[in-house]
């Protein structure tokens, strides 16, 4: 039985200018987040997103924080279609590994901002409640599969 394949963590280090272009974006825009609020009650609520978890409760995202997350989201669908036309347009090689560089870029600021929330929200809701020990094993797991 085989594994699902990981997505292969190739640094495209020639792409540093544009992939520096993208991370000043997302870094406006990180300026303006408001962190979580790490005392809210876990829950849900219409129009608000939360991440939960079986074993402990997770904590809401603010509705700016869930925009923020969506704008980014969308701006990475809009940068992968971007590739696939410069695929169809035949356009040269360095130039669509320099628009994936981007988008890896923007995919892990938007991982960061995520475990930001998880961290100051919902891990630090379980170490209050005294789940802390499996919150923090269990950020640590997810962590680690970023630096694969
Ligand atoms: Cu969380």
């Amino acid at each position: 039985m085989t594994s699902a394949p990981e997505s292969p963590a190739a640094p495209v280090t020639a792409a540093a200018e544009m992939v520096d272009e993208v991370a000043a974006d997302v870094a406006n825009e990180v300026a303006a987040d408001v962190a979580c609020d790490a005392g809210t009650a876990p829950g849900t609520q219409d129009g608000v997103g939360y991440c939960a978890h079986p074993s402990h409760p997770g904590v809401q995202r603010s509705a700016q924080a869930l925009r923020s997350l969506l704008t980014r989201v969308n701006r990475i669908e809009g940068q992968i279609r971007g590739i696939g036309r410069m695929i169809e347009d035949d356009r040269y090689c360095v130039d669509i590994l320099t628009q994936v560089a981007a988008v890896q870029s923007a995919l892990d600021a938007l991982g960061l901002k995520l475990l930001e929330h998880h961290l100051h929200g919902c891990v630090a809701h379980a170490i209050a409640s005294g789940d802390g020990t499996h919150a923090i094993d269990e950020a640590l797991a997810v962590i680690r599969k970023f630096g694969r």
